[in-house]
């Protein structure tokens, strides 16, 4: 379905404020059995992919999210040879994974829509989807990852709001069934959400994941199409310490070692609400 008019697309990120792009050109539209989903081209961040009307990713700053959300896990663990994507299928996440002398990666992502819309629409973001190294399953991750037992390296969770289809991937019962699929030095990294529009679920995540995993920490980045403009992240470990082990790849645009060092330092007001859970590793 292409369209020439040109529309505006809002999202709320309260009842009073949020974000406006102006929509130059509609790539895709169309509704999974899971939500709609939308690829649309604005003039200044590119291509934008939406769903249920939440901006997912756009080509202007998706590296910066993508990045941020691998690289300080991949360069903390001794040696990443498999990992597993949960979500993530517009193919960001694992582009960036795929940068590493990785063996096996394994994206679980539960709408097949997504991956082939970004297939066909967004190919600068998702072009490491035909690497024959990753296996792609179109399957619930919840499920898919019961009874794994000291399979991964790193399990990295790319999923939208955690409400709707994402929700379970933020429950106490998911957590525990990735602690148990990672091996003994085994990192979970997750997106958590805006400190200036979600605290509380920044506080729920970190709640149900210090119940789980013995070592939690938690780090943010600037990404201006997300609420607030600010995103945070949070890295679980079953006892590892955090520190360089592996070479940053080469060309990147937002990660780099200055950055690792700095970007688990909370700004007070984050801080306050998760510092008896989340520790600054260094
Ligand atoms: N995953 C996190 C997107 C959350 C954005 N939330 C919002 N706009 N309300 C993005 C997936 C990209 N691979």
């Amino acid at each position: 379905m292409v369209s020439e008019q040109k529309e505006e697309y809002r999202e709320y990120h309260s009842p009073h404020s949020g974000i406006f792009l102006t929509k130059e050109r509609i790539l895709f539209k169309e509704r999974s059995p899971y939500q709609e989903i939308e690829i649309f081209e604005n003039g200044f961040f590119g291509r934008v992919l939406t769903l249920d009307g939440l901006v997912m990713t756009t080509e202007r700053d998706e590296f910066i999210y993508h990045e941020m959300l691998v690289h300080p896990a991949m360069v903390s663990h001794p040696s990443p040879e498999k990992v597993l994507i949960v979500g993530g299928g517009d193919g960001g996440t694992a582009r960036e994974v795929l940068k590493y002398p990785v063996k096996e990666v394994h994206l679980v992502e539960i709408d097949g829509m997504v991956i082939e819309a970004s297939r066909k629409y967004l190919p600068t973001i998702s072009s490491a989807l035909d690497d024959e190294r990753l296996r792609i399953h179109v399957e619930d991750a919840t499920k898919w990852i019961e009874g794994r037992r000291d399979e991964f390296d790193l399990v990295i969770v790319d999923s939208t709001d955690p409400i709707g289809p994402a929700e379970g991937l933020i429950g106490e019962a998911f957590f525990r069934n990735v602690f148990q699929s990672l091996k003994d030095d085994g990192i979970m990294v997750i997106q958590s959400e805006s400190p200036h529009y979600h605290l509380d679920t920044i506080r729920t995540i970190a709640q149900r994941l210090s119940k789980v995993f013995p070592i939690l920490h938690m780090y943010t980045a600037p990404i201006p199409t997300y609420p607030g403009g600010y995103w945070a992240f949070s890295m679980a470990t079953k006892g590892l310490r955090i520190e360089e082990r592996q070479p940053i790849p080469q060309g990147l645009k937002y990660f780099n070692r200055s950055i690792y060092r700095g970007a688990f330092a909370l700004p007070t007001f984050l801080k306050d609400r998760v510092k008896d859970l989340v520790k600054e590793p260094f």
